[in-house]
């Protein structure tokens, strides 16, 4: 679909949201993080319809974050940590089921893209090191057998499945991905990902928060 330069994926303004998202004192700035998140969420629209399931819960994930950053208590969703430390000490982390009338924590929202951060992580090192006639599809499903799978119900697997055999060559990939940009762009993105990923691991690892329902 033709659209503005501006409304297209852009992978160096995904390295430079991650990049940002980490403070010189090793905070994340949920901010800069979720301005990261939005340039995934165009990638995955620029995919097309077979990635509605997967861009709309994306969507859904970052709005709960937003909201809370936009609410009463927004001054504590500032960082991963201060948003990890108000929730601890104010009980809503949720490490039971919260009551339904309780919007979905801030703790256990993040926890949920922090996964998927784990599996894109995964799915670039394996584009990156793979062969020319690599399957994308195939790096995507194992990738996903590791990272998400676990974590997701029968039907949720399923439809992931059926999506990932839309999922465009490598060469295709590959032009959405870099567009004009040099190969090393993907580099340096996996690495602050995986700069990110670490802390934001540490944290919830410190805090017993890895398996938030
Ligand atoms: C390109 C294809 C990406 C596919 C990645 C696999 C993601 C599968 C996510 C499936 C979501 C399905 C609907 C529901 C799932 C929820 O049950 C689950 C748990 O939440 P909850 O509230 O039920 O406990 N939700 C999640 O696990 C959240 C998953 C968020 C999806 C994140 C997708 C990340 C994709 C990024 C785009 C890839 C860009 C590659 C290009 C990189 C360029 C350097």
């Amino acid at each position: 679909a033709a659209q503005g330069g501006r409304e297209e994926f852009d992978i160096r303004q995904l390295q430079r949201a991650f990049s940002a998202s980490l403070s010189p004192r090793g905070e994340i700035l949920l901010r800069e993080y979720l301005q990261g998140w939005r340039q995934l969420l165009k990638f995955l629209e620029a995919l097309g319809t077979a990635f509605g399931l997967i861009s709309r819960e994306t969507e859904s994930k970052i709005g709960i974050l937003q909201r809370h950053q936009e609410g009463p208590h927004g001054l504590h969703y500032r960082t991963v940590q201060s948003m990890v430390a108000f929730e601890l000490s104010s009980g809503l982390v949720g490490f039971q089921s919260l009551p339904a009338h309780q919007p979905p924590s801030g703790c256990r929202t993040l926890l949920r893209l922090h996964r998927a951060l784990k599996w894109l992580e995964l799915f670039l090192h394996k584009l990156g090191t793979s062969p020319k006639d690599g399957k994308p599809s195939r790096m995507c499903a194992e990738a996903y057998r590791v990272a998400l799978a676990p974590y997701h119900s029968w039907w949720v697997k399923q439809a992931v499945a059926l999506a990932f055999l839309a999922m465009p060559s490598r060469q295709e990939l590959y032009r959405i991905i870099v567009r004009g940009e040099k190969p090393a762009a993907v580099l340096a993105t996996v690495e602050s990902l995986g700069r990110v990923y670490n802390i934001t691991q540490e944290v919830y690892s410190a805090h017993g928060m890895l398996e938030l329902p």
